[in-house]
């Protein structure tokens, strides 16, 4: 496996549903940011994702998508991320999505590209939480599920998703404890430096969505906040 995530300490994520300027859209490729994630829940389509993709391609930044949907799965980007869901209360989103996805594209995929993450969606209000049938966990489910992600599916990465929320710290940093070869993600919620340096003193990556959306100069700041503390 050739993917950098052991350098990976601030990421943004463009949802392809979203309007972004090319002005802030370059802003975001140029910012420092170490890779770009294009994924989102609702109206992922592949129009959209060769969009935004053709427009990151500009740039060198690494760019990633993150597969919400067979339909809008596209070669081009430089990783994949398989979200598998651990807190869905359906095996469906845990692991008949991702079989089906095999049985299909087997062939053509490439495992270099490929990073599967254990996915622990933590705000009830998220729209992935509902769509994924999410049961909400309490710390210690959490932490639970931090270790199996680590010990039982060896997945290279543990997401904390508190998306549209910021999350709880001392989860995060009792979630880190147990984690040593699986790298820990915090998306949700950071709205600003402070936030997003609180989060990365314990997560290995931080994830900045919606404060692209909201406020781009505070967006673009967080990197740097982040990428000081190295
Ligand atoms: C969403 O974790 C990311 O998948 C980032 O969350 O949009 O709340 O920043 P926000």
């Amino acid at each position: 496996m050739n993917y950098s995530l052991d350098n990976w300490n601030h990421l943004f994520k463009l949802d392809p549903a979203k309007e972004i300027s090319d002005e802030d859209l370059d802003a975001i490729c140029e910012s420092g940011t170490d890779a770009v994630i294009v994924g989102g829940t609702d109206d992922v389509t592949l129009d959209d994702v060769l969009d935004l993709l053709s427009r990151i391609r500009r740039h060198t930044v690494p760019c990633i998508l993150e597969i919400s949907n067979m339909e809008s799965i596209t070669p081009g980007f430089d990783y994949y991320f398989i979200p598998m869901v651990m807190n869905s209360t359906e095996k469906e989103w845990m692991m008949d999505i991702q079989h089906q996805a095999i049985k299909e594209y087997r062939d053509s995929m490439n495992w270099d590209e490929i990073i599967v993450e254990g996915y622990c969606i933590l705000n009830e209000e998220a729209k992935a939480f509902k769509q994924t049938k999410c049961s909400m966990p309490d710390d210690d489910d959490v932490v639970a599920y931090a270790y199996m992600a680590e010990h039982i599916f060896q997945l290279p990465i543990f997401y904390m998703e508190y998306s549209g929320t910021y999350g709880h710290t001392e989860l995060v940093r009792q979630v880190k404890e147990q984690l040593h070869n699986t790298k820990l993600v915090y998306g949700g919620g950071i709205e600003n430096n402070f936030q997003a340096r609180e989060m990365k003193e314990h997560a290995d990556t931080v994830v900045v969505g919606d404060l692209i959306y909201t406020d781009m100069n505070k967006a673009l700041k967080t990197v740097k906040a982040v990428q000081e503390m190295q």
